[in-house]
């Protein structure tokens, strides 16, 4: 029980800069455990330095060293091997060396360099300041080099390079938010450092409020710390940015691959208030055939908000509607706040009454705060108990049908109280060890996505959950999806919705997304149909708006508009199998589908600071329209070579290029030797079977190859896992006269429905004068007929390109084409 520390928090000095920070001092004994770690103590605190590899080191400084160590809501990986360390002592320094980087210990005062194997500095402790305590608080103070840029700080608004900014972590519920409120409403308190070329990240594992003072306060150094709890950081070395996020991932957990029709286009409102009107929405995608895989319910499908339950006058046969949804491609998926009415007839209320899952006040009594339902309970999601009872509360909507769960308010936010959520001073129960809500404040959210996860989980094994989340911290995205909560309808929250989106991306958080069309206001025809183009390469697309807006779907703004927004959505649908391909990647090494350019190209300065401009998946360059009334758009292209993905037109890199970009068109570029798989449009992504699955082929320069993987599965089970998945490598190649591709043979046991391949090689201006498909020479048919099963190659003059089609196979397929 941790009562010392809610003693400290009611005492804590109210403003940061009034802190008498005292720096730590001299070492004054150290010892080594293992080959890995080492241990300093000085005036009563405890540094413990702990190499989890090579390329990761932990740094804890506690001031208080006998307590307990707390548990980190985080880290999922604990097994580290230490990688090559070696720690050595010689007179007032320590160093511990690896393969990859140096940290030396000053032990007069305790001070931290990390270093290259080449002795380049890459973060050290500032001399002054160091390592810093007073009263709970605790801090440490960075160099900050003028030529260092600093990125990720997970949601945060404004742009994307964070520089002479203060940012707080401090789950927060803030309705139209500007670039300059912070918190918002989840916190990773990790970043990136980068210089040179070269990264570092940081990763602060402390849930208690924590604040980073990137340059605001000072030009010369930076800092980080916590209200609460111990100096507790994570430290990566690249030096490539992309390395990190692995790591970092590696120790906090990654996104399961979510079910494929997550990743279709979804619609939601505040709310669609009942059955009829959900059947007309359903029914208005269908008959204007715009592609839609999910819709949601928002608050007002429940009983007086009571979570769980349903309003039996608007929504009289939710499984009979659901049903019906579904027979017709579209999954439902319902809110849940964490809030529960308390309501003597209400059986999630009596249940969670029973069993203590509710927050209690120190005297025993419930804690209550008011959200929609009036006055409510709040779980304690800390505690396995209450999750458990939780999970288990899901049953009637999973037997409903219900196939996702929206869990919103949860940072939590209370109405009417002057901190907007729980008092800090509430315990939370956890297990064995308990602890006051200003330590579990920014888990909360987190830990509720991990009850609807694992609650879901269990009561339907077969199928992959759905949960998105308003608020988390970091590991979040092992449980759910997240979105940025409630934006505006401006052409800054355009913006904003690209920036805060990649600063998940590279914080860990690959499947995000913002509000489509802004939550609060009404967008214009054009600012709609350019956020839904944004919104094709945000992995979460959907749709959303607040209560009492007109009504936002793709078909409100006029025919010229609804046209757009069909074609954008089209759009979505053909990408779906390279989408869902940077997915599958993004769930094994955490490199997530939207990637900063400054990720991608991490040597180029030039794009060091960029954040209009983005990386979707490895191959696809694209560069959003984020003004209002413009025609084109100028894009700085990296080094290499680069197709316009809708002329084919090639460019060499290292420039910048204007291209059109009418209100229709989003621009978008591939890289050169890329193969992007696509599909035909479909109405919804369940949609099967999808014949031809279409290779768009981008030959690379004579002499250059380039390899893309392609993955697929059943979009729903787990049976991936089991290695029931279909994966392979495609290698396009170029030389004087000849283009080649290689299909990889499939690796995996999963079997697609039987379709054809077209390969289609673009921006090629004449025919070739023979295309051979596995060593068989194929025969030229310029009328091909609509399905045909023989193998068989034509020219399109016009679109420049040619389309090899063939029955799939498993066994790997060279297509070589001469000129
Ligand atoms: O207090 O459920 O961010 O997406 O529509 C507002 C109603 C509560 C906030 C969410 C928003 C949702 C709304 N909710």
């Amino acid at each position: 029980m941790n009562f010392r520390r809610v003693f400290i928090l009611l005492a804590l000095t109210p403003l940061f800069a009034a802190a008498q920070w005292r720096s730590v001092g001299v070492v004054e004994a150290t010892s080594k455990s293992g080959t890995n770690e080492v241990q300093l103590q000085s005036q009563g605190t405890t540094l413990t330095i702990t190499v989890l590899a090579d390329d990761v080191i932990r740094v804890r400084f506690q001031t208080s060293p006998n307590e307990a160590p707390p548990h980190s809501w985080a880290v999922v990986k604990t097994d580290w091997d230490g990688g090559s360390a070696q720690i050595n002592e010689s007179g007032t320094n320590l160093s511990v060396e690896t393969a990859e980087l140096n940290l030396l210990i000053n032990k007069k005062p305790l001070r931290l360099v990390f270093q290259d194997k080449n002795g380049n500095v890459i973060n050290q402790d500032d001399p002054g300041l160091g390592m810093c305590y007073e009263g709970s608080e605790v801090r440490v103070w960075k160099s900050m080099p003028q030529d260092e840029r600093y990125y990720g700080f997970g949601e945060k608004a404004g742009r994307f390079l964070k520089r002479e900014v203060a940012l707080t972590m401090w789950n927060s519920d803030i309705p139209g938010y500007s670039a300059d409120t912070d918190p918002l409403y989840q916190s990773i308190p990790f970043f990136l450092g980068t210089r040179k070329g070269k990264a570092y990240g940081i990763f602060l594992d402390n849930t208690w409020r924590s604040s980073f003072d990137i340059g605001k306060s000072s030009r010369k150094r930076y800092s980080f710390g916590a209200e609460g709890g111990d100096l507790d950081y994570y430290f990566f070395y690249g030096p490539s940015p992309k390395k990190i996020i692995t790591r970092f991932t590696e120790l906090v957990g990654r996104m399961p691959l979510p079910p494929k029709w997550a990743l279709g286009f979804q619609q939601s409102r505040w709310s669609y208030p009942s059955e009829t009107r959900v059947r007309e929405i359903a029914r208005g995608f269908r008959s204007r055939k715009i592609p839609c895989d999910v819709i949601y319910l928002d608050i007002d499908y429940m009983d007086g908000y009571r979570i769980f339950t349903w309003n039996s006058k608007s929504f009289p046969n939710p499984s009979k509607l659901v049903g019906d949804l579904g027979a017709d491609g579209f999954k439902t998926v319902v809110i849940v706040d964490p809030g529960i009415k308390v309501d003597s007839s209400y059986s999630a209320f009596r249940s969670g009454m029973q069993l203590g899952c509710f927050l209690k006040k120190a005297d025993g009594t419930l804690y209550t705060g008011k959200v929609w339902p009036g006055v409510c309970a709040f779980p304690d999601f800390a505690n396995s108990t209450a999750r458990e009872w939780w999970g288990g509360q899901f049953a009637g909507l999973v037997a409903a049908g219900v196939r996702g769960f929206w869990t919103d308010m949860n940072e939590p936010s209370v109405f009417d109280v002057p901190l907007k959520t729980v008092d800090l001073d509430i315990l939370h129960k956890g297990d064995g060890d308990s602890a006051p809500h200003a330590e579990i404040h920014n888990v909360y959210g987190l830990e509720m996505t991990r009850a609807t996860y694992e609650g879901i989980l269990k009561l339907r094994p077969d199928e992959r959950p759905f949960v998105l989340t308003r608020a988390s911290y970091a590991g979040g995205p092992r449980y759910a999806a997240s979105w940025t909560g409630d934006n505006v309808a401006t052409w800054e929250h355009l913006k904003m919705a690209l920036t805060m989106c990649l600063g998940m991306s590279i914080s860990g958080q690959p499947f995000t997304g913002a509000d489509i069309g802004g939550f609060i206001g009404h967008p214009s025809g054009e600012l709609f149909a350019r956020w839904l183009q944004l919104g094709v390469f945000t992995p979460l697309m959907r749709a959303h708006s607040q209560i009492n807006e007109p009504n936002k779907e793709p078909w409100e703004y006029g025919a010229a508009f609804t046209d757009i927004n069909r074609q954008t959505i089209n759009l979505r649908y053909r990408f779906l199998p390279y989408i869902y391909t940077t997915m599958a990647r993004a769930s094994v090494d955490g490199i997530p589908p939207m990637r900063p350019m400054m990720l991608e190209f991490p040597d180029d300065e030039s794009l060091a600071e960029n954040d209009d401009e983005f990386m979707f998946g490895p191959d696809l360059l694209v560069a959003p329209v984020l003004a209002e009334g413009k025609n084109s758009r100028t894009v700085r292209l990296p080094a290499g070579e680069w197709y316009d993905y809708w002329s084919a037109k090639k460019y060499t890199g290292k420039t910048s290029v204007t291209v059109d970009a009418p209100v229709g068109r989003i621009p978008v570029f591939v890289r050169a030797g890329a193969i992007i798989p696509t599909q035909q449009v479909m109405q919804s992504s369940g949609e099967a079977p999808v014949d031809p699955l279409t290779l768009q082929a981008f030959p690379p320069s004579e002499g250059q190859q380039y390899t893309s993987e392609y993955y697929e599965d059943d979009g729903i089970s787990l049976q991936y896992e089991q290695g029931n998945y279909f994966k392979r490598t495609y290698t396009l190649s170029a030389a004087a006269s000849s283009i080649s591709l290689l299909m990889g043979a499939v690796d995996g046991a999963y079997k697609p429905h039987p379709r054809r391949v077209q390969a289609q090689i673009r921006g090629v201006t004449l025919p070739p004068t023979s295309v051979m498909v596995g060593g068989q020479r194929l025969e030229r048919s310029d009328q091909p007929e609509a399905g045909a099963r023989t193998p068989q190659w034509n020219f399109d003059a016009v679109a420049r390109l040619i389309n090899v089609t063939f029955p799939d196979t498993k066994q790997a397929v060279q297509i070589d084409m001469r000129f």
